[in-house]
């Protein structure tokens, strides 16, 4: 089973808010089509659960946000949601469509239904979930991030393989010269941030990687522009990327 993270900054034009990048979504749907074995989807927010994040001042701690807030942050996840539901439908895959509520009691993941999750996806539906505002616990929200969503399935599933598909073509050692760093054995590199991510951006992103590969599995960070990576990763033919490698 794979495991595959569409980050926001490659399904949303992070620039522009609300603005989903549909012929990049049916793209890596058509690559997803090649794949032939089990897969689970789990996508970000980008430029529509952010943008509303960042207007009500939501973050991943737990607190008592604007209500008005969590209302838009969900609605904006559910439409983005949708477009790539369509996408897929339209490209022939099965999406099975997963809510993190259903998973999901307050910051903790329901084992018993992580589990159903993996059912699902052998069967030959593909689980799709995504990064979302959640409800806590004594009137407390907080912002559950997809790579978080990640952590937490792979620590239940061991899958064979993650995949963080992003907007460039993994962990660079130098921005300037976007010289790229093919394989991490747990260190962690330095990067620039992104203002507008209210749950860490690239960094969140090494953070959880570093924590699944230390658990023992292999990530990989690829372009998700050339969603052909992304097969050949799963093909285990030349891959080109950042592998993080395990123990
Ligand atoms: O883009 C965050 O998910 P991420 C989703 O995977 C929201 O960090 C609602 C901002």
């Amino acid at each position: 089973m794979i495991l595959i993270k569409l980050g926001g900054s490659i399904i949303t034009n992070k620039e522009k808010p609300l603005s989903a990048r549909k012929k990049t979504i049916d793209n890596l749907a058509k690559s997803l089509k090649k794949i032939q074995e089990p897969i689970i989807i789990v996508h970000g927010g980008g430029s529509y659960g952010h943008y509303w994040s960042v207007k009500y001042d939501m973050h991943t701690k737990e607190r008592k946000y604007d209500l008005r807030g969590v209302s838009i942050v969900k609605n904006s996840m559910i439409e983005l949601n949708k477009i790539i539901l369509d996408s897929f439908l339209k490209n022939k895959l099965n999406p099975y469509c997963l809510p993190p509520t259903d998973f999901m009691t307050g910051n903790k993941p329901i084992t018993k239904k992580v589990k159903e999750i993996e059912k699902i996806s052998k069967s030959g539906l593909i689980p799709v979930t995504f990064g979302d505002a959640l409800w806590y616990g004594q009137n407390k929200t907080y912002i559950l991030s997809g790579d978080k969503i990640m952590t937490h399935l792979a620590k239940i599933l061991k899958p064979k393989l993650c995949i963080f598909a992003l907007n460039e073509d993994g962990v660079y050692s130098d921005l300037k010269s976007k010289k790229l760093i093919r394989e991490l054995k747990g260190e962690n590199p330095t990067i620039s941030e992104n203002k507008m991510d209210v749950t860490g951006g690239m960094t969140r992103k090494i953070e959880e990687a570093t924590k699944i590969s230390k658990m023992g599995m292999k990530v990989f960070f690829v372009n998700g522009n050339k969603p052909e990576r992304i097969v050949k990763a799963v093909k285990n033919r030349k891959f080109e990327g950042t592998l993080f490698r395990g123990k």
